[in-house]
C-alpha cells in the first residue's frame, strides 16, 4: 500500500485582500505535495476558507449584500488565484459547507455531553462600537485599546471548553516530541508565553452576532470561529459524517502548515480539542515566517500590497513561485522587494537556467543537426557533473523531509551552475573544429542534455510551466523520463532525440524600467486605498446604527403638494406649498428641479420630515423636507404612499 501524506494550509479568511504573502503557505504546501506525489506517495492536500464570524458579517452588511452572496464572490476570486498559481489541492473546504456545519454541531454536542464544554458567564470589558471584549490588562488607560473609547464591564452567557484540563498533556506533547511543533523557536514561545503561565478555559460560543454555526441545543449561541475553523482539518475528511473513508485513510495529518501568528491556535487549542475527542494528534505543526514588504507587514491600507495577479501577468507564474520558494529562509521572516524579485529572475532563471538550456539546444542543433548524440568518449571531468546529478534526488528527499524548500532549489541550482561551468571547461566551440574533437563533443552534449533532464524533472514540484517547456525543447515525451525513478542512473535520455531550441525560457528585464513600472502600480494602489478609505468613512457615517429612541425623534408625515413653483435664480430648487393636515400650508424648498417640473409636482403625495428645524434657502424659509430616493446612476424619485392617504397621516 502506498505511503500516505496529509498536508493542510490554514483556511483563509474571505477578506478579498490577496497579496503575495497570502500565497506563501499555499505555494510552499503545493511544492511539498507535488514532490511527495512524484515520490509515489498517496497525497491529500487540503485548503479552503474560514467564512464565519462577526467581522465578515459586518463587512457584508456594510456592502449591503447578503453575507453568503458576498463571500461566494470572494471565494470565487480566491479559487481563481489558486488556479493561476497552479495550486494542486485535493479538496477545498468552506466552513459554510453543510457537511462541515453538521459535523461541528456533532462535535460541540459530544464535548458538551461528556462535560468538556460547560455553560457559564463570560465577563469582560466591552467596547460597544468595536463589539469586542477586553481583559482589564488589555485596556489602555482604562479605554478600548483599538478605538480609545470608554468600555463597560459586561457579562455574556457563554459556553466554555475545559482547556485547562489538557494543559499538562500539551506541555508534555511539546517537550517530549520535538518534531510536533516546528521550527524550534515556536516551542519556547508557546511553552513560555502560554502553557507554563497556565491555560484558561476557552470561551467557545457567542451571542452578540449570529453569522456562525448554531449551538445545536441552544441556538441563540453560535460556535466560536476558531473551534469551527480548526475542526475543518477533520470534517473535510468526513469526520462526523456517515462516510469516514478519507478520515480513516489520511488522519492524522502529516503537516499542518501556517504562518507564525496562528501557531498558538494550532499547537494548543487544536491538540486540546483532539485530546477531548480522543482522536490522534497531527504529526507536525509548522509555523513559517511572514513575507514582508521590505521591513513592513503587507497591508492594503499601507499601499504595499504586492498583487500576485499583476506579478504573474507580467513575469509569469514560475517567476513568482520560484521567488517565494527560494528567497525566504523557510521558518523565518522574509522580505520581498521589487528589486530582489527582478534580480532573482535575471540571475537565476534567465542567466543560469534559461541560458543553459538555450546554449545546449543551440549547440546540439548547430553541431549535430538537432539530434542528441551518443556519448562515447568519457573523460574524468564528466564524473563531477554526473555525480552531482545522480546525488540530486537523494538530497532533495532529505530537504523536503526537513521542509528545507529553499535548500532544495539551491541543490537543483548547483547542477545548473555546474553544467554551465562544464560548458566553459569543455569548450565545445573548440571541440567542434576538429573531427577528433567532435567525438568528444558528442559526449559533452549528451551529458549536458541529460543534466538538463535532471534539472527539469526535479524542478517539476516547484515550477509548473518551465519543466514542460524544457522537456519539449529536449524532445522528451516519454513520461517515464520525467519521473523521479528515471533519475537513478545517469544516461536515460535516448540518443537521437530531436531537440528544438525554440524561444528563450525567460526574458532578461531592465531593472530600472521594471522598478519604475512597479512603483507606478504601488502609487496607483495607494491612491485606490485612500479613495476606498474615504468611501468607507462616508459609508460608516451613512450606515451608523441608531437606537429606536433616536429614530422616534424623527416625525414623518404624508403631505399633499398643493402649489409649486421654481425658485428664481436657483436652477435646482423648487418651492412647494404642502398640505400636512395642519390647517395652514407649509412652505418647503427641495433641490429637485432637475427631476420634476412644478406642474408635475402639484397633486403628488409625498413623505415629509415635519420636525426639522426651519432653514433659509435662497431667502425662503423651508419648513420641512420632502424625501426622495436616488441611486448611483443619477436617478431620483419622490417617495409616495402606495395608496392615497389623508394629508398629515403619520408614518411609523
Ligand atoms: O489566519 N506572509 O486566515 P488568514 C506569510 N482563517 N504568510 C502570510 C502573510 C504574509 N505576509 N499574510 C498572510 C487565518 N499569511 C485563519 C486560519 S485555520 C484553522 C484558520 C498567511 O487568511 C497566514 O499566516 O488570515 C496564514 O497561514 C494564511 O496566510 C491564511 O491567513
Amino acid at each position: 500500500m502506498a505511503e500516505k501524506f496529509y498536508i493542510t494550509t490554514p483556511i483563509y479568511y474571505p477578506s478579498g485582500k490577496w497579496h503575495i504573502g497570502t500565497c506563501y503557505t499555499t505555494i510552499v504546501c503545493d511544492a511539498i505535495a507535488r514532490f511527495k506525489r512524484m515520490q509515489g506517495v498517496d497525497v491529500f492536500y487540503l485548503t479552503g476558507t474560514d467564512e464565519h464570524g462577526q467581522k465578515i458579517q459586518k463587512v457584508a452588511q456594510a456592502a449591503g449584500v447578503p453575507v453568503k452572496e458576498y463571500i461566494d464572490k470572494i471565494v470565487g476570486e480566491l479559487k481563481d488565484l489558486w488556479k493561476l498559481l497552479d495550486i494542486s489541492y485535493d479538496k477545498f473546504i468552506r466552513t459554510t459547507d453543510e457537511y462541515h456545519e453538521k459535523a461541528v454541531q456533532k462535535i460541540f454536542n459530544k464535548l458538551y455531553e461528556q462535560g468538556d464544554i460547560y455553560k457559564s458567564e463570560y465577563e469582560g470589558w466591552y467596547c460597544t462600537p468595536c463589539e469586542a471584549f477586553w481583559t482589564k490588562s488589555q485596556l489602555v488607560d482604562g479605554k478600548c485599546p483599538d478605538c480609545g473609547r470608554p468600555v463597560e464591564l459586561m457579562k455574556e452567557e457563554s459556553y466554555f471548553f475545559k482547556m485547562s484540563k489538557y494543559q499538562d498533556r500539551i506541555i508534555k506533547l511539546i517537550e517530549e516530541n520535538p518534531d510536533f511543533l516546528q521550527p524550534l523557536s515556536r516551542q519556547n514561545e508557546m511553552l513560555n508565553n502560554f502553557l507554563r503561565p497556565g491555560l484558561q478555559d476557552l470561551c467557545v460560543s457567542r451571542t452578540s452576532f449570529d453569522w456562525g454555526i448554531k449551538v445545536p441545543f441552544d441556538p441563540k449561541h453560535v460556535v466560536y470561529v476558531w473551534l469551527d475553523a480548526l475542526t475543518n482539518y477533520i470534517t473535510a475528511l468526513g469526520y462526523g459524517s456517515d462516510d469516514t473513508t478519507l478520515f480513516d485513510k489520511y488522519w492524522p495529518a502529516d503537516i499542518h502548515m501556517m504562518g507564525k501568528e496562528i501557531v498558538r491556535f494550532h499547537s494548543i487549542i487544536w491538540p486540546a480539542i483532539l485530546m477531548a475527542l480522543d482522536i490522534p494528534l497531527p504529526k507536525k505543526v509548522y509555523g513559517h515566517g511572514w513575507l514582508k514588504f521590505g521591513t513592513d507587514k503587507m497591508s492594503k491600507s499601507k499601499g504595499n500590497v504586492v498583487d500576485p495577479f499583476i506579478l504573474c501577468d507580467r513575469y509569469g507564474v514560475d517567476a513568482l513561485r520560484y521567488y517565494m520558494l527560494r528567497e525566504v529562509q523557510f521558518g523565518q521572516d522574509g522580505s520581498y522587494t521589487n528589486e530582489s524579485f527582478i534580480k532573482r529572475i535575471n540571475s537565476d532563471l534567465t542567466n543560469e537556467l534559461g541560458n543553459l538550456v538555450s546554449r545546449v539546444t543551440a549547440m546540439v542543433t548547430q553541431y549535430f543537426g538537432g539530434q542528441i548524440p551518443a556519448p562515447n568518449a568519457e573523460e574524468p571531468i564528466d564524473a563531477e557533473l554526473k555525480e552531482l546529478c545522480q546525488g540530486l534526488y537523494g538530497k532533495l528527499c532529505k530537504d523536503i523531509d526537513q521542509l528545507a524548500v529553499p535548500q532544495a532549489l539551491e541543490h537543483i541550482w548547483e547542477v545548473i551552475q555546474r553544467a554551465n561551468k562544464y560548458i566553459d571547461e569543455t569548450t565545445p566551440w573548440i571541440l567542434a573544429k576538429s573531427e577528433e574533437g567532435k567525438v568528444r563533443l558528442a559526449t559533452v552534449m549528451y551529458n549536458l542534455c541529460e543534466a538538463i533532464r535532471y534539472v527539469a524533472t526535479t524542478l517539476r514540484p516547484f515550477l509548473t510551466k518551465t519543466p514542460d517547456k524544457i522537456f519539449a525543447k529536449l524532445g522528451i515525451e516519454d513520461e517515464a523520463l520525467k519521473s523521479f525513478d528515471s533519475l537513478a542512473v545517469f544516461g536515460a535520455t535516448k540518443v537521437g532525440t530531436t531537440v528544438d531550441k525554440g524561444e528563450a525560457l525567460f526574458v532578461r528585464y531592465d531593472l530600472n524600467k521594471e522598478l519604475a513600472y512597479m512603483d507606478g502600480i504601488i502609487e496607483e494602489q495607494m491612491k485606490q486605498a485612500k479613495a476606498k478609505e474615504e468611501k468607507q468613512v462616508e459609508n460608516a457615517v451613512t450606515i451608523q446604527e441608531i437606537g429606536i429612541e433616536e429614530f422616534e425623534k424623527v416625525q414623518l408625515k404624508v403631505g399633499t403638494i398643493v402649489e409649486c413653483e421654481k425658485v428664481p435664480k436657483a436652477d435646482k430648487l423648487l418651492c412647494s406649498k404642502v398640505d400636512l393636515g395642519e390647517g395652514s400650508l407649509r412652505t418647503i424648498v427641495s433641490g429637485i428641479a432637475k427631476y420634476y417640473t412644478p406642474e408635475e409636482m402639484v397633486g403628488k403625495q409625498v413623505v415629509v420630515v415635519t420636525n426639522l428645524k426651519p432653514v433659509k434657502l435662497c431667502g425662503i424659509e423651508s419648513q420641512g423636507m420632502v424625501l426622495c430616493a436616488s441611486d448611483d446612476e443619477g436617478n431620483l424619485t419622490l417617495i409616495s404612499p402606495a395608496t392615497k392617504m389623508k394629508s398629515g397621516s403619520e408614518i411609523r
